[in-house]
Formats: C-alpha cells, sequence, structure tokens
C-alpha cells in the first residue's frame, strides 16, 4: 500500500478551487427557502466568507461572481476587498434565467429584441470582467421546451451559435468563454445544451478560447462522467468544473457526499489527462446549501475534493499499467481501489499542520468565533438569497 510522497504533497499544494458566491446565500427548493444566521448581505460579506473558507484550508484562493446578483457599483473595490483578504475574483456567471422577457428563451429567442438584450447582458458581463480581472464567462442557459414541436430545435441551435459569437468576438486577451451543459430543468422536453457533445460543437465552432465546463450534477444518471472528463481532456476543451453532488437531479449537494467513488474516478481521469495544475483547467463547486451551515459546507466539499485528489494520486501507475497490459482484470480493479480505500485523512491533517494550516478546518472554524460574529454582526438589511 503507497503513501503520500513529498511528491505528492508539492502537487497537493498547488489545488486551487474557486468557491460560488452563491454558496452563501439563502437558497432552498421551491417549496421553502430557509433564512439562516449570519447569511451575507451584500457580495462584501459574501467575498468574506469566502475568504474564511480559504483561511482555513488554504485550498479556496478565488470567488465566482454571479451578475445581477453579485452587481456593485464599484466593482474594483470589490475586486480590492477580495485581494485584502487573500482572495481573487474568479469567474463571471452570467443570468438570462430570472427575467420574464426569457421565459421562451434568451440566446435563442426567436424575437432579434430580446435575444439581443441577452447577448447585451453578456457583453456587460465582460466589462464586469475587465473591471475584476476575471478572465473566464460562464454561461448556462434556461432554455429549451417543454413539449415536442412546440419549438424548432434546429433554428434554435443556429440562433445560439450568432448569440455566442457574437459574444465571443467582444472578449479580449486572455478571457475565455465557458459554456455549461445540463440535461433538463427547467425545460423538460428539450435543452438548447443538454450535454457535452452540443456544447462541444457550440464552442468548437467560436474558437480557442472557448470551452466547456462540467457541472457533475448535470447528468442523467449512470451517466460515466469520468469518459466526458477523460473525452474533453483528450480535445483540449474542458474549460472548468462546476463540482457538487447529486442523488436525482440537480441536487447541488456537498461534493463527493452522494457518490464518492465517482468523485474518486473522475479525479484519476483528470490526473491522467493533465487536467491537474493546469491553468486551463479550473475547479469550480457549485453548490446551494440549503439546510446545512454554508462556510461549513464549502469547506467539507474543498477539503473532499482534495481527499479524492490524494487518494487518486495513490494509484501505483506502474503496477495498473502491467495488470493492464497483461489483460489481468482483477489485478487492475485490486490496484485501482487499492487507492480508493486508503485513508489519506490522518497524513493530510499532518501535513496542513506543517504548512501552518489547522490540522482539522472544520473544528478550526468551530472555534474561530466567526460564524457568533456575522450571527451578531449581520442583523437588519436583506439576507442574499439565490437570486438577490
Ligand atoms: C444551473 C447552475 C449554473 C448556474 C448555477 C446558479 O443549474 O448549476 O451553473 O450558474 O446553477
Ligand atoms: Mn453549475
Ligand atoms: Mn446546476
Amino acid at each position: 500500500m503507497s503513501t503520500l510522497s513529498p511528491d505528492h504533497f508539492a502537487l497537493l499544494e498547488r489545488q486551487g478551487i474557486e468557491l460560488p458566491s452563491w454558496a452563501f446565500g439563502n437558497s432552498g427548493t421551491r417549496f421553502r427557502v430557509f433564512p439562516t444566521a449570519g447569511t451575507p448581505r451584500d457580495p462584501f460579506e459574501k467575498i468574506a466568507d469566502a475568504a474564511e473558507v480559504n483561511r482555513v484550508t488554504g485550498l479556496a484562493p478565488a470567488v465566482a461572481l454571479h451578475i445581477p446578483w453579485d452587481k456593485v457599483h464599484d466593482f474594483g473595490a470589490l475586486r480590492r476587498h477580495a485581494e485584502d483578504l487573500g482572495v481573487a475574483l474568479g469567474t463571471i456567471n452570467s443570468n438570462t434565467f430570472q427575467d420574464e422577457d426569457y421565459k421562451f428563451g434568451a440566446l435563442t429567442h426567436e424575437d432579434d429584441a430580446i435575444r439581443r438584450k441577452a447577448i447585451d447582458h453578456h457583453l456587460e458581463c465582460i466589462d464586469v470582467m475587465d473591471a475584476t480581472g476575471s478572465r473566464d464567462l460562464k454561461i448556462w442557459l434556461a432554455e429549451g421546451s417543454n413539449y415536442p414541436g412546440q419549438n424548432d430545435m434546429r433554428a434554435r441551435q443556429d440562433r445560439l451559435a450568432d448569440s455566442l459569437q457574437r459574444i465571443y468576438d467582444r472578449l479580449s486577451g486572455e478571457q475565455r468563454l465557458v459554456l455549461e451543459y445540463k440535461f433538463f430543468e427547467p425545460s423538460f422536453y428539450h435543452t438548447d445544451v443538454p450535454d457535452w457533445g452540443t456544447s462541444y460543437v457550440q464552442v468548437a465552432a467560436l474558437g480557442e478560447r472557448a470551452m466547456v465546463c462540467l457541472d457533475t450534477g448535470h447528468h442523467a444518471p449512470g451517466t460515466n462522467i469520468e469518459f466526458i472528463v477523460m473525452q474533453l481532456l483528450r480535445l483540449g476543451k474542458l474549460g472548468s468544473f462546476d463540482f457538487n453532488s447529486r442523488f436525482y437531479a440537480d441536487d447541488d449537494l456537498i461534493v463527493g457526499a452522494a457518490d464518492p467513488f465517482q468523485l474518486f474516478r473522475i479525479l484519476v481521469e483528470v490526473l491522467r489527462g493533465g487536467g491537474f495544475d493546469n491553468p486551463d483547467v479550473v475547479f469550480m463547486l457549485d453548490q446551494c446549501h440549503n439546510i446545512e451551515a454554508k462556510i461549513p459546507g464549502q469547506i467539507r466539499s474543498v477539503l473532499n475534493v482534495q481527499e479524492m485528489t490524494a487518494r487518486a494520486l495513490l494509484i501505483d501507475a506502474d503496477a495498473l499499467a502491467a495488470a493492464r497490459t497483461a489483460n489481468d482484470v482483477l489485478g487492475a480493479q485490486a490496484v485501482f481501489m487499492d487507492a480508493f480505500y486508503t485513508d489519506v485523512r490522518p497524513a493530510l491533517a499532518e501535513w496542513r499542520e506543517s504548512r501552518g494550516l489547522p490540522a482539522d478546518p472544520m473544528a478550526a472554524y468551530a472555534a474561530s468565533g466567526y460564524q457568533e460574529k456575522i450571527e451578531a454582526d449581520r442583523v437588519g438589511g436583506t439576507q442574499a438569497g439565490w437570486g438577490a
């Protein structure tokens, strides 16, 4: 059984996971949103909470924003606030799913005026990127139809290509566009970007700085997600991950909670395909903490990603290659599972301490007094929520 080596730790030290600002706001189901004490009232407070996750884990150096939820008067001030707290502003997420005009589509809409409005929203997001220093514009589209015959799917795909081209043309320098797919919801019959193939086809037509975003919760049950990871890395088109986990649909639960083995398998392919410690492949969380405490929820998730990365690093590559060459089915599987079953938590705790981080970040956060402080301070005002 192998143990983590200095080379493994050197790699783990370079791991950085972007946090979604919306994970710190209130979210819920379509039945009820439960408010939580201490919830941020504005983007500045969301960033302060995200910085806290980074402080106790050393794993979360950037925060993704959602526009217009995180719209502020002065993005330069927000950027300085983040930098003062030791984090950067990361991916800018657009939002075309909460406006009355977009009931029947945004970037795919038949009405040119509405489609223009949706394109303009993305151009505004790129202005925000210019101010925040963000590299990536992430687009997830809530577009599709509910009934066969309702729409001309082909025409919508053509309009989508045209809209994306106009947005892509506005990017400058190192800026990128990442297109996120999701197989259903809110549309139930067809979705305009339902799968990695459609996302790939659309971004491939745009150019080198357009990539696919893979949200781990956006696939049909039973999908071999690690195969998609392998294929996108092979094609050089995996731009980012939205990590979360799911039992049924787009559950947005804590990473690795539903299926730790799937997270392991995904990270094995990330390592195999050169997607780790690679600035072109952004690791991001996309979660909504409906019933659990939000900051500890994010701490748990980034730790789960770190832990599964460590386990994936433990695969004995030589033994696996030899077993594969010999078509030793059980031997190959045994090597793979040995790594998965290795408990790396004590080694990671010790290593954290050696770097001046708490051995147990969950406990360190609980003892820090931060939660009590925000619960006392953040009274009055409106709590931020998923969508506000
Ligand atoms: C869509 C999604 C997407 C959005 C986020 C708020 O299901 O995962 O990434 O930006 O929710
Ligand atoms: Mn997502
Ligand atoms: Mn989602």
